[in-house]
């Protein structure tokens, strides 16, 4: 029998790539993103990386015991991330401090959303999510020199276990079979709002500025 994990990804195949390729990381392997784009995606991830943060923090305190550990881990190196984000923003003179933008709070409404969700389909969103990252950035490599640091942050031996340790998680919540549907709901949400990230950070090329 396959994984529910990797039966979610073979179902929805479609909105996989929607939410991995996209124009923005195009940009990002070979340099030609247009003026402001990177800056609105690092300005916004940031954000979105605060949010997932408390999302997280949360999901944890309701995480069987085989999964703590993961999710610990997991939330260690978040907040690790958010230092990395401002050590990254502080050379490019980049402003922190701005507002959410329409999709990053979309976002946030989705992690308080799932607060009220259950276990399984919560912690299948937050593994759609990075997975996400982690096969968008791969999509990116090498990268331009210009943003290799994060295509190297999102594609290196640490996310990749990580990545493989949340579908584990994944794959024990949805186990026996309940609540496979409010999961694959949670998933398609958290696969709409990555498209709409990258939308979001290309827009803000150009025409945002
Ligand atoms: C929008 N999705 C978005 N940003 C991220 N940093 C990740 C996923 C991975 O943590």
């Amino acid at each position: 029998m396959t994984q529910p994990s990797q039966d979610l990804l073979a179902r929805h195949a479609a909105a996989w790539r929607r939410a991995t390729r996209h124009p923005f990381l195009d940009g990002v392997r070979n340099g030609t993103l247009p003026a402001g784009a990177f800056e609105t995606w690092l300005a916004q991830d940031y954000l979105f990386a605060a949010d997932l943060l408390v999302f997280q923090a949360r999901l944890l305190a309701r995480a069987p015991r085989p999964s703590q550990a993961v999710l610990a881990a997991g939330l260690v190196a978040l907040e690790a991330e958010l230092g990395w984000f401002e050590r990254q923003a502080e050379p490019r003179g980049l402003q922190l401090d701005v507002r959410r933008q329409p999709t990053t709070h979309a976002y946030r409404v989705l992690f308080l959303g799932l607060e009220d969700a259950s276990y399984a389909a919560a912690i299948t969103a937050l593994w759609a999510l990075e997975r996400v990252y982690l096969e968008s950035w791969m999509g990116a490599t090498p990268g331009h020199q210009d943003y290799r640091a994060f295509v190297e942050h999102w594609t290196g031996p640490e996310f990749v276990g990580y990545v493989a340790g949340l579908a584990r998680a994944v794959d024990s919540a949805l186990a026996s079979g309940k609540g496979l549907e409010e999961a694959e709901g949670a998933f398609l949400r958290a696969l709409d709002l990555e498209r709409a990230f990258w939308e979001m950070a290309w827009a803000g090329g150009a025409a945002g500025r």
